[in-house]
């Protein structure tokens, strides 16, 4: 059985909900959206280890849409939990009416571009089949989980979990051996929480980071009210920042101020906790002798807090420029090592070498376990994608095409693959903002282009070729501008999934910079974009056409 509808959408999270609501409620079209999860909520389904929390403040941390859902919605804490992110898109879904075009637990397997019909063949693991006009991959940056290839993990006599597919119904870690892999974000977020319910948590450390206190808290009666009030300015803010976070990056530079002066803001902002600390000043992100001292200043914390000087020493030792990986926020992290029941083990000193059926066997001890967290990250961008068979012209495959790394244009289309958008895609900013305006840049954008072809009897949209290898320049040139480029290491770079090409994916130029791009191009006519009218031969074959310079970098992107 073949449904035949005009949009696609792939992911029932941030982006695809409002994509559907986009086109379905503004546009008129027919819509459909995948979700392989049995609810919506994208990586709010899936991640629900402990201590799940947004690192975006709660104001900002919402769609901008709509100023009524925006008046009806209150969030409790200053930042959102993952179970509160998942009532508020549950509200979402009701508003707008959005379950009934929502297929729940149908996972998209492939998606065929049928060339001769202008159409995407879409196919899913319950063997239903659509055929469709656009296809959108809503499907989450950061949703294909990570989990190291450690000899022996079949042989483990306990149980493991990866954080990004946490059981429903939670882990009880009363009375139990816990040992986490990894300290990003999400190991972060995570091991305070254990080391509280766990018989012992030991956490195998590979690369140490800088993190800053979130101090998270309930929101005042009188924030409540303010956000309510100042909808518009927030907004605007958000929406003229590069990171799409409701607060601005200071004017300064570090060496405008006297070393007092600098430390007297450095510990304001430790006070103040959260992402704002990369606010501070506006060379952090550009400048290495500037951002030396803010990393100086956290190691600085690090080492005042954790009592035991080897462990602090372990936990300072970070090989990268502040905020070059993303910055984690924390509540209590480096506090935790001070409890009797942690136990830090620097992997970089004494590597894993396999799991046994006990536990974890470093190259000088063996660590008895009963539960083995994985907070091992993504394979970030790219492998959502990548894990649909995804074929356009000719039967050219998304897999072959991007083995040396993505080829997009400004994120959103990939040559070769018309009408084939994809939200947050790589090329575009999207992890280096708060994701939710960056999502809804996209998803307008789209719109904006689909509600365009219509309008003007235009049959299929892609790329040129040609601006998609500038893109590529520029997203190149853009973060070699930035100390981003300094952590190799990183995810951005896809380093830590062994095998992948080592490219930066997202764009470093910044949100409100990258907006302008994305409404120039389209203000005229869809510039280094190939607008085709299907003929009685199919499509015409793609010529090229010409694509504009993008401005070069003037300031601090991220
Ligand atoms: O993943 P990560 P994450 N052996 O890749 C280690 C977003 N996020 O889930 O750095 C041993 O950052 C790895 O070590 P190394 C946010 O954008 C948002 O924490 O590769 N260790 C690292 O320590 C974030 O950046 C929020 O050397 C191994 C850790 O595992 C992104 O998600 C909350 C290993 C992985 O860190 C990803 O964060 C959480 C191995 N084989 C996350 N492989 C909110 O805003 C990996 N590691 C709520």
């Amino acid at each position: 059985m073949e449904t035949k509808i005009d949009a696609l959408v792939i992911g029932a999270g941030f982006a695809g909900l409002y994509q559907l609501h986009c086109l379905r409620n503004r546009l008129g079209l027919s819509a459909t959206v995948l979700e392989a999860g049995e609810d919506l909520g994208g990586t709010w389904y899936w991640n629900r280890y402990p201590g799940a929390r947004c690192d975006s403040e709660s104001h900002a941390y919402r769609y901008f849409f709509s100023r009524e859902l925006n008046e009806e919605w209150e969030w409790t804490e200053r930042y959102p939990g993952g179970a509160e992110i998942l009532r508020y898109l549950g509200r979402v879904a009701e508003k707008f009416d959005l379950r009934r075009d929502i297929r729940f637990g149908c996972r998209a397997v492939s998606a065929h571009y049928d060339e001769p019909a202008n159409r995407w063949i879409v196919e899913t693991d319950a063997g239903e089949r659509y055929a469709v006009t656009y296809l959108v991959a809503a499907v989450g940056c950061l949703s294909s989980a990570n989990v190291p290839d450690i000899p022996g993990l079949g042989e483990f006599g306990g149980k493991w979990y990866h954080t990004a597919h946490w059981p429903h119904e939670g882990v009880d870690f009363g009375g139990k051996r816990v040992g986490q892999i990894g300290t990003g974000s999400t190991g972060i977020q995570a091991a305070p929480v254990i080391a509280q319910a766990a018989a012992h948590l030991t956490v195998f450390q590979r690369t140490p980071t800088h993190s800053v206190p979130a101090r998270n808290a309930p929101l005042t009666p009188e924030f409540k009210r303010w956000v309510r009030e100042n909808h518009e300015e927030i907004r605007a803010v958000a929406r003229s920042t590069p990171n799409g976070h409701a607060f601005r990056i200071a004017e300064r530079k570090v060496a405008d101020v006297t070393p007092e002066e600098r430390q007297a803001i450095y510990e304001a902002a430790w006070e103040k906790g959260g992402l704002q600390f990369r606010a501070t000043f506006r060379d952090l992100m550009i400048d290495q002798a500037a951002n030396d001292t803010a990393a100086e200043f956290l190691k600085s914390r690090i080492r005042a807090i954790v009592r035991d000087p080897k462990t602090a020493q372990a936990l300072a030792d970070i090989d990268h420029p502040y905020a070059a990986k993303r910055p984690p926020i924390d509540t209590d992290y480096f506090q935790t090592f001070n409890r009797d029941n942690v136990t830090l083990v620097d992997l970089r000193a004494d590597p894993i070498e396999r799991v046994t059926p006990r536990g974890i066997r470093t190259r000088a001890a063996e660590y008895a376990l009963d539960i083995i967290v994985f907070a091992t990250g993504f394979d970030a961008m790219t492998g959502p994608l990548l894990a649909i068979d995804i074929r356009g012209r000719g039967g050219r495959a998304l897999r072959e095409d991007w083995r040396a790394g993505p080829q997009t244009y400004l994120g959103l289309q990939v040559p070769g693959y018309p009408n084939f958008f994809t939200v947050t895609g790589p090329g575009s900013p999207s992890v280096l903002t708060n994701m939710p305006v960056a999502i809804e840049q996209h998803v307008e954008w789209i719109t904006d282009c689909i509600a365009h072809l219509r309008r003007n009897g235009i049959d299929a949209i892609e790329p040129d070729p040609e601006a998609v290898a500038r893109w590529g320049a520029h997203v190149n040139e853009t973060a070699n501008a930035t100390l981003l480029s300094k952590a190799k290491h990183s995810w951005y770079y896809g380093a830590n999934v062994p095998g992948k090409p080592r490219v930066f994916m997202p764009y470093a130029g910044g949100l409100a910079r990258y907006r302008g791009i994305c409404e120039d191009v389209a203000a005229k006519g869809y510039e280094g974009f190939l607008l085709m009218r299907r003929g009685e031969r199919g499509l015409p074959a793609v010529r090229g056409s010409a694509a504009g310079e993008f401005a070069p970098a003037r300031g601090p992107g991220i």
